[in-house]
Protein backbone atom coordinates (compact mmCIF):
# COMPACT_ATOMS: atom_id res chain seq x y z
CA UNK A 1 0.00 0.00 0.00
CA UNK A 2 0.85 3.58 -0.54
CA UNK A 3 3.01 5.59 2.13
CA UNK A 4 1.79 8.86 3.54
CA UNK A 5 5.24 12.13 3.87
CA UNK A 6 3.07 14.65 5.46
CA UNK A 7 4.72 17.50 5.12
CA UNK A 8 2.82 20.57 7.37
CA UNK A 9 5.81 21.30 9.16
CA UNK A 10 7.75 21.65 5.81
CA UNK A 11 5.50 22.44 2.75
CA UNK A 12 2.96 23.99 5.12
CA UNK A 13 5.28 26.06 6.94
CA UNK A 14 5.51 27.74 3.75
CA UNK A 15 1.89 28.94 4.06
CA UNK A 16 1.71 32.74 4.14
CA UNK A 17 -0.01 32.84 7.16
CA UNK A 18 1.84 29.60 9.29
CA UNK A 19 4.56 30.34 11.97
CA UNK A 20 4.33 27.62 14.02
CA UNK A 21 6.04 27.57 17.87
CA UNK A 22 7.93 24.65 18.77
CA UNK A 23 4.71 23.36 21.39
CA UNK A 24 2.39 23.47 18.14
CA UNK A 25 4.52 21.63 15.61
CA UNK A 26 5.18 19.03 18.42
CA UNK A 27 1.22 18.95 19.17
CA UNK A 28 0.96 18.63 14.96
CA UNK A 29 3.94 15.90 14.87
CA UNK A 30 1.86 13.92 17.75
CA UNK A 31 -1.79 14.20 15.71
CA UNK A 32 0.14 13.18 12.73
CA UNK A 33 1.69 10.04 14.35
CA UNK A 34 -1.55 9.18 16.10
CA UNK A 35 -3.51 9.41 12.94
CA UNK A 36 -0.36 7.06 11.47
CA UNK A 37 1.29 8.94 8.45
CA UNK A 38 4.35 6.86 7.40
CA UNK A 39 6.83 10.14 7.34
CA UNK A 40 6.57 13.70 8.71
CA UNK A 41 8.93 16.02 6.66
CA UNK A 42 10.35 19.02 8.66
CA UNK A 43 11.87 21.88 7.48
CA UNK A 44 15.71 22.98 6.38
CA UNK A 45 17.24 22.53 9.40
CA UNK A 46 19.76 25.25 7.49
CA UNK A 47 16.68 27.69 7.17
CA UNK A 48 17.54 29.19 10.76
CA UNK A 49 18.55 28.56 14.22
CA UNK A 50 14.98 28.06 15.48
CA UNK A 51 14.44 25.25 12.41
CA UNK A 52 17.44 23.51 13.58
CA UNK A 53 15.96 23.75 16.98
CA UNK A 54 13.03 22.74 16.00
CA UNK A 55 13.82 19.97 13.67
CA UNK A 56 15.99 18.24 16.24
CA UNK A 57 13.50 18.50 19.08
CA UNK A 58 10.99 16.68 16.57
CA UNK A 59 13.57 13.98 15.35
CA UNK A 60 13.99 13.04 18.97
CA UNK A 61 9.91 12.68 20.07
CA UNK A 62 10.15 9.37 19.57
CA UNK A 63 7.56 9.11 17.22
CA UNK A 64 6.20 6.11 15.66
CA UNK A 65 6.58 7.36 12.04
CA UNK A 66 10.33 8.32 10.31
CA UNK A 67 11.47 11.79 10.71
CA UNK A 68 12.67 13.59 6.98
CA UNK A 69 13.74 16.82 6.64
CA UNK A 70 13.96 18.90 3.43
CA UNK A 71 17.37 20.31 2.29
CA UNK A 72 18.98 21.69 -0.65
CA UNK A 73 21.39 19.06 -2.44
CA UNK A 74 25.11 20.26 -1.06
CA UNK A 75 27.01 18.94 1.65
CA UNK A 76 26.71 21.56 4.38
CA UNK A 77 22.68 21.31 5.05
CA UNK A 78 22.83 17.24 4.85
CA UNK A 79 25.51 17.41 7.21
CA UNK A 80 23.57 19.52 9.42
CA UNK A 81 20.86 17.62 8.88
CA UNK A 82 22.16 14.24 9.97
CA UNK A 83 23.22 16.09 13.33
CA UNK A 84 19.38 16.79 14.47
CA UNK A 85 18.21 13.06 14.37
CA UNK A 86 16.13 12.99 11.41
CA UNK A 87 15.90 9.30 9.66
CA UNK A 88 16.08 10.51 6.20
CA UNK A 89 16.82 13.47 3.72
CA UNK A 90 14.94 14.99 1.15
CA UNK A 91 16.99 16.27 -1.39
CA UNK A 92 15.83 18.50 -4.24
CA UNK A 93 16.63 20.18 -7.43
CA UNK A 94 15.33 22.35 -9.92
CA UNK A 95 15.86 20.90 -13.13
CA UNK A 96 13.26 23.31 -15.21
CA UNK A 97 14.64 26.07 -17.43
CA UNK A 98 12.90 28.14 -15.51
CA UNK A 99 14.77 27.03 -12.10
CA UNK A 100 18.13 26.65 -14.21
CA UNK A 101 18.02 29.91 -15.38
CA UNK A 102 16.25 31.75 -12.90
CA UNK A 103 16.81 30.36 -9.54
CA UNK A 104 19.91 28.79 -9.38
CA UNK A 105 21.80 28.73 -12.98
CA UNK A 106 23.29 25.34 -12.98
CA UNK A 107 23.74 22.80 -15.57
CA UNK A 108 22.08 19.22 -15.85
CA UNK A 109 25.32 17.54 -15.72
CA UNK A 110 26.21 19.72 -13.22
CA UNK A 111 22.61 18.57 -11.04
CA UNK A 112 23.84 14.79 -11.66
CA UNK A 113 27.16 15.26 -9.89
CA UNK A 114 26.37 17.28 -6.79
CA UNK A 115 23.48 14.73 -6.47
CA UNK A 116 25.62 11.63 -6.68
CA UNK A 117 27.89 13.06 -4.56
CA UNK A 118 25.31 14.33 -1.79
CA UNK A 119 23.36 11.02 -1.95
CA UNK A 120 26.57 8.93 -1.40
CA UNK A 121 27.54 10.88 1.14
CA UNK A 122 24.22 10.51 2.90
CA UNK A 123 23.67 6.74 2.12
CA UNK A 124 26.72 6.29 3.72
CA UNK A 125 25.70 8.01 7.14
CA UNK A 126 23.17 6.13 7.59
CA UNK A 127 20.18 8.00 6.43
CA UNK A 128 17.37 7.69 4.08
CA UNK A 129 17.31 9.72 1.06
CA UNK A 130 14.66 11.21 -1.66
CA UNK A 131 16.20 13.25 -4.64
CA UNK A 132 13.47 15.45 -6.38
CA UNK A 133 13.71 17.09 -9.58
CA UNK A 134 11.95 20.34 -8.56
CA UNK A 135 8.98 21.57 -11.28
CA UNK A 136 9.44 18.06 -12.64
CA UNK A 137 6.03 18.42 -15.31
CA UNK A 138 7.69 22.12 -17.03
CA UNK A 139 11.69 20.14 -17.16
CA UNK A 140 12.86 17.96 -20.04
CA UNK A 141 12.00 14.45 -20.23
CA UNK A 142 15.18 13.25 -21.19
CA UNK A 143 16.36 15.46 -18.45
CA UNK A 144 14.44 13.88 -15.83
CA UNK A 145 14.92 10.32 -17.39
CA UNK A 146 18.95 10.75 -16.67
CA UNK A 147 18.48 12.76 -13.47
CA UNK A 148 16.44 10.06 -12.04
CA UNK A 149 18.27 7.17 -13.58
CA UNK A 150 21.78 8.12 -12.34
CA UNK A 151 20.40 8.86 -8.63
CA UNK A 152 18.42 5.32 -8.77
CA UNK A 153 21.86 3.93 -9.62
CA UNK A 154 23.70 5.62 -6.68
CA UNK A 155 21.59 4.15 -4.22
CA UNK A 156 18.87 6.73 -3.53
CA UNK A 157 15.61 5.37 -1.99
CA UNK A 158 13.11 7.27 -3.80
CA UNK A 159 13.00 10.12 -6.60
CA UNK A 160 10.71 12.85 -6.21
CA UNK A 161 8.31 13.64 -8.99
CA UNK A 162 7.22 18.09 -7.77
CA UNK A 163 4.72 19.57 -9.93
CA UNK A 164 6.09 22.92 -8.21
CA UNK A 165 3.56 25.43 -9.85
CA UNK A 166 0.35 22.80 -9.91
CA UNK A 167 -0.04 22.51 -13.60
CA UNK A 168 -0.14 19.07 -14.31
CA UNK A 169 -3.35 17.06 -15.19
CA UNK A 170 -3.79 13.11 -13.79
CA UNK A 171 -3.12 12.32 -17.32
CA UNK A 172 0.46 13.51 -17.88
CA UNK A 173 0.65 12.43 -14.37
CA UNK A 174 -0.38 8.47 -15.33
CA UNK A 175 1.88 8.97 -17.92
CA UNK A 176 5.00 10.39 -16.27
CA UNK A 177 4.84 8.18 -13.22
CA UNK A 178 4.45 4.85 -15.53
CA UNK A 179 6.93 5.37 -17.49
CA UNK A 180 9.74 6.35 -14.60
CA UNK A 181 8.60 3.19 -12.97
CA UNK A 182 10.45 1.13 -15.97
CA UNK A 183 13.48 3.62 -15.19
CA UNK A 184 13.93 3.20 -11.82
CA UNK A 185 14.14 0.39 -9.00
CA UNK A 186 13.66 2.50 -6.05
CA UNK A 187 10.66 4.10 -4.66
CA UNK A 188 8.33 6.85 -6.20
CA UNK A 189 7.44 9.96 -4.00
CA UNK A 190 4.50 12.31 -5.72
CA UNK A 191 4.30 16.09 -4.97
CA UNK A 192 1.10 18.05 -6.03
CA UNK A 193 0.52 21.71 -5.99
CA UNK A 194 -3.46 22.76 -6.28
CA UNK A 195 -3.24 25.94 -8.10
CA UNK A 196 -5.31 24.40 -10.69
CA UNK A 197 -7.19 22.32 -8.40
CA UNK A 198 -5.81 18.75 -9.99
CA UNK A 199 -3.80 17.73 -6.34
CA UNK A 200 -6.08 15.47 -5.27
CA UNK A 201 -6.67 14.07 -8.59
CA UNK A 202 -2.85 13.84 -9.56
CA UNK A 203 -2.42 12.46 -6.41
CA UNK A 204 -4.98 9.27 -6.64
CA UNK A 205 -3.72 8.92 -10.82
CA UNK A 206 0.30 8.86 -9.44
CA UNK A 207 -0.47 5.88 -6.95
CA UNK A 208 -2.59 3.82 -9.64
CA UNK A 209 0.20 4.35 -12.11
CA UNK A 210 2.59 2.85 -9.62
CA UNK A 211 3.65 6.01 -7.14
CA UNK A 212 4.54 4.55 -3.45
CA UNK A 213 4.78 7.91 -1.51
CA UNK A 214 2.04 11.03 -1.24
CA UNK A 215 2.83 14.23 0.27
CA UNK A 216 0.47 15.92 1.92
CA UNK A 217 -0.38 18.27 4.24
CA UNK A 218 -3.21 18.98 7.01
CA UNK A 219 -5.78 21.57 5.03
CA UNK A 220 -3.55 21.63 2.00
CA UNK A 221 -1.35 24.03 2.93
CA UNK A 222 1.41 25.04 1.63
CA UNK A 223 3.11 27.76 -1.10
CA UNK A 224 0.43 29.95 -2.69
CA UNK A 225 -2.63 27.72 -2.44
CA UNK A 226 -0.74 24.41 -0.92
CA UNK A 227 -0.75 20.94 -2.11
CA UNK A 228 -2.58 17.59 -1.79
CA UNK A 229 -5.01 17.63 1.60
CA UNK A 230 -4.41 14.51 3.76
CA UNK A 231 -7.84 14.76 4.12
CA UNK A 232 -8.63 14.92 0.33
CA UNK A 233 -6.32 12.38 -0.41
CA UNK A 234 -7.61 9.92 2.39
CA UNK A 235 -11.30 10.40 0.97
CA UNK A 236 -10.04 9.81 -2.58
CA UNK A 237 -8.59 6.22 -1.60
CA UNK A 238 -11.10 5.46 0.89
CA UNK A 239 -13.75 5.44 -1.60
CA UNK A 240 -11.55 2.93 -3.73
CA UNK A 241 -11.19 0.99 -0.84
CA UNK A 242 -12.67 1.59 2.95
CA UNK A 243 -11.08 -1.54 4.49
CA UNK A 244 -7.76 -0.60 3.73
CA UNK A 245 -7.73 2.50 4.50
CA UNK A 246 -9.16 2.09 7.92
CA UNK A 247 -7.19 -0.48 9.09
CA UNK A 248 -4.02 1.27 8.36
CA UNK A 249 -5.06 5.08 9.71
CA UNK A 250 -6.95 6.25 12.92
CA UNK A 251 -9.37 8.55 10.75
CA UNK A 252 -10.96 10.58 13.20
CA UNK A 253 -7.65 12.68 13.83
CA UNK A 254 -8.29 14.06 10.40
CA UNK A 255 -11.41 16.56 11.40
CA UNK A 256 -9.63 17.27 14.72
CA UNK A 257 -6.35 18.25 12.56
CA UNK A 258 -7.55 19.99 10.27
CA UNK A 259 -9.66 22.33 12.59
CA UNK A 260 -6.51 22.49 14.83
CA UNK A 261 -3.95 23.73 12.07
CA UNK A 262 -6.71 26.29 11.03
CA UNK A 263 -6.54 27.79 14.56
CA UNK A 264 -2.81 27.61 14.01
CA UNK A 265 -2.20 29.52 10.75
CA UNK A 266 -5.64 31.99 11.81
CA UNK A 267 -7.88 30.79 8.68
CA UNK A 268 -11.22 28.66 8.91
CA UNK A 269 -11.60 25.34 7.45
CA UNK A 270 -13.38 26.33 4.19
CA UNK A 271 -17.07 25.43 4.10
CA UNK A 272 -16.72 22.83 1.62
CA UNK A 273 -13.64 20.67 2.83
CA UNK A 274 -13.26 17.00 2.89
CA UNK A 275 -14.98 15.43 6.00
CA UNK A 276 -14.67 18.71 8.25
CA UNK A 277 -16.10 21.40 6.37
CA UNK A 278 -19.13 22.75 7.62
CA UNK A 279 -21.58 21.25 5.18
CA UNK A 280 -19.23 17.96 3.76
CA UNK A 281 -22.15 15.98 5.61
CA UNK A 282 -25.22 18.00 5.39
CA UNK A 283 -28.30 16.53 2.90
CA UNK A 284 -30.82 19.17 2.35
CA UNK A 285 -33.30 18.15 -0.73
CA UNK A 286 -36.61 16.88 0.37
CA UNK A 287 -35.85 13.50 -2.71
CA UNK A 288 -32.05 12.76 -0.79
CA UNK A 289 -34.16 12.76 2.46
CA UNK A 290 -36.26 10.38 1.49
CA UNK A 291 -33.54 8.05 0.64
CA UNK A 292 -31.66 8.77 3.13
CA UNK A 293 -34.06 7.19 5.99
CA UNK A 294 -34.17 4.21 4.20
CA UNK A 295 -30.06 4.07 3.17
CA UNK A 296 -27.41 6.87 4.55
CA UNK A 297 -25.13 5.35 1.16
CA UNK A 298 -28.15 6.30 -1.03
CA UNK A 299 -26.27 9.99 -0.72
CA UNK A 300 -23.02 9.23 0.77
CA UNK A 301 -19.51 7.57 -0.85
CA UNK A 302 -18.11 8.66 2.66
CA UNK A 303 -19.19 7.11 5.65
CA UNK A 304 -19.76 10.15 8.27
CA UNK A 305 -19.50 7.75 11.21
CA UNK A 306 -15.73 6.61 10.23
CA UNK A 307 -14.44 9.99 10.52
CA UNK A 308 -15.94 10.51 14.06
CA UNK A 309 -18.29 13.30 12.30
CA UNK A 310 -21.60 13.75 12.03
CA UNK A 311 -24.25 13.81 9.51
CA UNK A 312 -26.67 17.10 9.41
CA UNK A 313 -29.95 16.63 8.17
CA UNK A 314 -31.71 19.87 7.15
CA UNK A 315 -35.36 19.80 7.31
CA UNK A 316 -36.28 23.35 7.56
CA UNK A 317 -36.48 25.10 4.29
CA UNK A 318 -38.59 25.27 1.33
CA UNK A 319 -36.95 22.00 -0.54
CA UNK A 320 -37.92 19.78 2.59
CA UNK A 321 -40.45 16.30 1.89
CA UNK A 322 -42.84 14.99 3.97
CA UNK A 323 -40.71 12.04 4.67
CA UNK A 324 -37.84 14.13 6.40
CA UNK A 325 -40.67 16.13 8.08
CA UNK A 326 -42.46 13.07 9.08
CA UNK A 327 -39.11 11.26 10.43
CA UNK A 328 -38.61 14.36 12.54
CA UNK A 329 -42.29 14.23 13.79
CA UNK A 330 -41.17 10.73 15.05
CA UNK A 331 -38.06 12.21 16.65
CA UNK A 332 -39.93 14.70 18.62
CA UNK A 333 -41.86 11.02 19.68
CA UNK A 334 -45.29 12.40 17.75
CA UNK A 335 -47.50 10.28 15.91
CA UNK A 336 -49.49 11.98 13.28
CA UNK A 337 -51.07 10.33 10.34
CA UNK A 338 -49.24 10.33 7.23
CA UNK A 339 -52.33 13.80 6.11
CA UNK A 340 -51.32 15.35 8.69
CA UNK A 341 -47.74 15.34 7.92
CA UNK A 342 -48.43 16.14 4.17
CA UNK A 343 -50.91 19.53 5.78
CA UNK A 344 -47.59 20.36 8.00
CA UNK A 345 -45.04 19.87 5.48
CA UNK A 346 -47.03 21.95 3.19
CA UNK A 347 -47.27 24.85 6.15
CA UNK A 348 -43.24 24.48 6.73
CA UNK A 349 -42.40 24.96 2.84
CA UNK A 350 -45.02 28.28 2.78
CA UNK A 351 -42.99 29.59 6.09
CA UNK A 352 -39.58 28.63 4.37
CA UNK A 353 -41.01 30.71 1.09
CA UNK A 354 -41.19 34.68 2.85
CA UNK A 355 -38.63 34.07 5.05
CA UNK A 356 -36.02 32.03 6.66
CA UNK A 357 -36.88 29.03 9.43
CA UNK A 358 -35.06 27.29 11.87
CA UNK A 359 -35.61 23.73 13.19
CA UNK A 360 -37.04 24.87 16.10
CA UNK A 361 -40.14 27.06 13.81
CA UNK A 362 -40.67 23.24 12.37
CA UNK A 363 -40.93 21.73 15.47
CA UNK A 364 -43.23 24.61 16.74
CA UNK A 365 -45.61 23.52 13.63
CA UNK A 366 -45.29 20.09 14.08
CA UNK A 367 -46.65 20.63 17.96
CA UNK A 368 -49.11 23.04 16.33
CA UNK A 369 -50.73 20.26 14.27
CA UNK A 370 -50.15 17.55 16.88
CA UNK A 371 -52.37 19.37 19.32
CA UNK A 372 -54.79 20.37 17.03
CA UNK A 373 -54.95 16.64 16.25
CA UNK A 374 -55.42 15.87 20.14
CA UNK A 375 -58.55 18.05 20.05
CA UNK A 376 -60.08 16.94 17.24
CA UNK A 377 -60.18 13.50 19.33
CA UNK A 378 -61.08 14.80 22.25
C1 LIG B 1 9.95 23.97 -2.36
C2 LIG B 1 9.55 23.27 -3.61
C3 LIG B 1 8.76 22.00 -3.48
C4 LIG B 1 9.66 20.79 -3.32
C5 LIG B 1 8.99 19.48 -3.49
C6 LIG B 1 9.89 18.29 -3.31
C7 LIG B 1 7.98 21.91 -4.80
O1 LIG B 1 9.10 24.61 -1.76
O2 LIG B 1 11.10 23.90 -1.98
O3 LIG B 1 10.90 18.40 -2.63
O4 LIG B 1 9.58 17.24 -3.89
O5 LIG B 1 6.77 22.07 -4.79
O6 LIG B 1 8.65 21.73 -5.83
O7 LIG B 1 7.84 22.07 -2.41
CU1 LIG C 1 5.86 22.18 -2.88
Amino acid sequence: MWSIIDSTLREGEQFINANFSLPQKKEIALMLDNFGVDYIELSNPASSEQSRIDCTAIANLGLGCKTLTHTRCNLEDVRLAIDTGVDGVDLLFGTSKYLRDYAHGKSIDYIIAKAKEVISMAKNAGCEVRFSCEDSFRSDAEDLVRVYRAVDRVGVDRIGIADTVGIAHPQQVSELVSSLRTVVDCDIEVHFHNDTGCAVANAHSAVQAGATHVDTCVLGIGERNGITPLGGFISRMYADDPEAVKMKYNLPMIPHMDHYVANAVDVQVPFNNYLSGYSAFSHKAGMHLKAMLQNSSTYEALNPDDFGVSRVVNVAHRLTGWNAVKSRAEQLGLSLPDQTIREATKSIKAAADVRHITLDEVDLILRDFDTRQMNKRT
